[in-house]
Parts: C-alpha cells; structure tokens; sequence
C-alpha cells in the first residue's frame, strides 16, 4: 500500500519520529544467553523472550526491522511519510545484562549507531545507550556520545535490575546530562520482578499497560526524591503521551501536598515546586503509540505545544496510517510544524543542514 501524500519531503514540514528503535544483532546474541540462564528475569522472559523466539508475523517482522539500518528501515520510513527517526538502542538495551557487559556493550551499540547515522545523516540521528549499573561510566559515555559520536541525547529503559533513577547512587548520571544540556529519554522497560506478578497473570504487563505504569512511576519518583531541586535544568523525555501523566496532574499535585502536610512518608517531602511545574518545566513528551487527537490537543494544552514530539515508536508500533491521522487533526500550522519537527531540531539538537532536504 503506498500513501503518495505521505512520501518524506511532501509537507512543508520534516516529520521526525523521536522514538524509534534499532537492535544490533550481537545484542540478541547476549540475549539468547541471558534467556538460557536459570534464574532469567520474568519481565525480560515475557518481553525479549517473546520477540526472539515466536513464529508469529508480527514478531518475525519486528526483529527484521530491529537489526537494519538501511535499506529496510528507510524503505519503511518512506512508506509511512517518515524523514527522520531519533533512533534508541531497543529496551531493556544493555540493562539487563551485568555491569561489566553493559558498560561495554553501551559502547559498542553507540559506536554501530553512529555509524548507521554516518551513512544516512539525513534520514537517521541517535541517542546515547549508558549502562546505569555503572553510574560513573554512564556519564564517561554521555561525554563520550556528545563529543565523539556528535549525538545529543541519552535513553534509559526506566529501573535497572529493579533500581529506580531515585537513588542518589545514580545522581552523578543527572550530573553529567545536565552538564552536556543531553536530555534523557526514559522509555519503558518489562517490569520488574517485584511488580509484575498481578499484571502478567492478566496479560497487561507489556506495551498494553505496564510499561505505562511502570514508567509513570519512575518519573514520579524522579519528582519526589527532588531530582529537578537538585538538577533544574535537567530534561526528561517520556513517551507514550507521557505514560498519562498530564491527565494525573491535579490529583498528584493536591495529594502531594496533602502528603507533605500530613508527615506521612519520610520519601515525601516538600519540593520548591508542585509536582505538575516539573512535568511541565522538566519534561518533554512523545505521542509514541499514541495517534489519538483528542489526547494530544489535551497534552498540548498542558505541556504547551513546545514540548509536545512526533513519534511513531518503530518498529513496534509501525503503522502506515498513523502520519495521515495525525495530520488531519485540527491543529494550527506552527503548532504542527513544532510537533513534527520544531521541538524534536532544538531538543535533539539536529542540525537543519541535515534535516534540510531528504
Ligand atoms: C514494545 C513496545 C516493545 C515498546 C518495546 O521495546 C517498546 C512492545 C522492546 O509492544 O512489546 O519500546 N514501546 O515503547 O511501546
Ligand atoms: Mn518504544
């Protein structure tokens, strides 16, 4: 089915998709033997596990798309209207693996990306994989993103072996991205194992609702341990219209304070600003999955239509029609020129010679 309309360079606008994933195939390698391991993660079993082993289209079409960065990929942006993918190494990325791997497959998955975005400037930018199992190297290889592979953003699979960002352990982290101005993408991750009983047993633990979740909870947590205090200038990227965040704003911020007020928890304590300030001064977010009107107007509203990014979460969520959607929405046209491609130059700082003609 071609879209003539939706070809890449046919609107007076790029459309630059900010959450698109790539695997490189020596990462299923390491995972095919996590997977053989006795004690493998439940989350990563039903998440990984699934996609590397069933015989069903749609997995089988996932995993061809994850591994290129090439002709596969770009052949699927052009059909879609797509001119640009912001591309993350895939969850859980090297999270899921022990602290010496990761530190040094996070090298290696951003040096085979910056190379992919070497051939096809273009068509393709990146964001740096770190491993939060060491946080010291994380911010070495966000120094080592920004200067040497000239990309400038990071992504991080929300909780790591069961850890949450929260921590102070993982602060210098927040250090380094708030010094090189790289914001973080927090993307889902399987849930944990400590969570993910109920929602497995019902089928909801993926993309379906846990991620949500999951996520959600990791950037609450970012807010009440005081992360945006510490790190003002520090910016957080969350997909999934931000994993229905902006839809809890009122009731986070009353029962916040109530919270406060209240001396209930030692983890609660008073902030310099509510809750729904750092959503809206410390975040951006994506419609990844999301190509609902309705729920984007509500987000634009909120967030402001300068912090509100196209994306299409490929290849999980590849869908041809999504762009066509999207552009019959009644939006003003500096507001879509902003969602499509406005926030995602400035955020990402792509440069508009190399978004310029495709
Ligand atoms: C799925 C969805 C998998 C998303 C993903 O990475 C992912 C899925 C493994 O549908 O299983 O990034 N997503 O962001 O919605
Ligand atoms: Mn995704």
């Amino acid at each position: 089915m071609t879209h003539p309309t939706q070809r890449p360079g046919q609107a007076p606008y790029l459309r630059i998709a900010t959450e698109e994933a790539f695997c490189p195939s020596e990462m299923l390698d390491i995972y095919r033997k996590i997977l053989t391991e006795p004690q493998v993660d439940i989350g990563f079993k039903s998440l990984m596990g699934f996609y590397m082993s069933s015989p069903s289209e749609r997995a089988q079409h996932i995993m061809r798309c994850l591994v290129d960065l090439d002709q596969v990929r770009i052949g699927h942006m052009d059909d879609a209207g797509v001119d640009m993918q912001v591309i993350a190494l895939t969850s859980p990325g090297v999270q899921i693996m022990d602290r010496d791997t990761a530190v040094s497959f996070a090298k290696f998955a951003n040096d085979e990306l910056a190379e992919g975005v070497r051939r096809h400037p273009t068509r393709f930018a990146g964001m740096i994989a770190v491993a939060p199992q060491d946080p010291h190297e994380a911010a070495k290889e966000i120094e080592r993103g920004v200067n040497h592979l000239g990309m400038h953003s990071v992504v991080i699979n929300s909780h790591t072996h069961g850890e949450y960002l929260s921590d102070q352990k993982f602060w210098q982290i927040f250090e380094a991205a708030e010094a090189m101005d790289t914001p973080i993408y927090l993307h889902p991750n399987a849930m944990p194992a400590g969570m993910i009983q109920h929602f497995i047993e019902a089928g909801l633990d993926g993309a379906i609702y846990g991620f949500g979740v999951e996520t959600g909870l990791h950037a609450l947590r970012l807010i009440t341990a005081g992360v945006f205090d510490r790190f003002p200038k520090l910016q957080v990227i969350l997909g999934h219209m931000g994993e229905a965040l902006p839809f809890w704003a009122y009731r986070l911020d009353y029962m916040h304070a109530a919270t406060v007020r209240s001396n209930r928890y030692p983890s609660i304590k008073p902030l310099k600003r509510k809750p729904s300030d750092y959503l809206r001064e410390n975040f951006h977010i994506t419609n990844s999955g999301v190509a609902w009107g309705a729920a984007l107007k509500f987000t634009q509203d909120f967030m402001g239509p300068d912090r509100v990014l196209y994306a299409m979460d490929y290849p999980y969520q590849y869908v041809l029609e999504e762009v066509e959607i999207l552009e019959r929405l009644d939006m003003a046209p500096q507001v879509r020129q902003a969602f499509f491609q406005d926030n995602a130059e400035r955020l990402f700082k792509i440069p508009p010679a190399k978004s310029a003609a495709v």
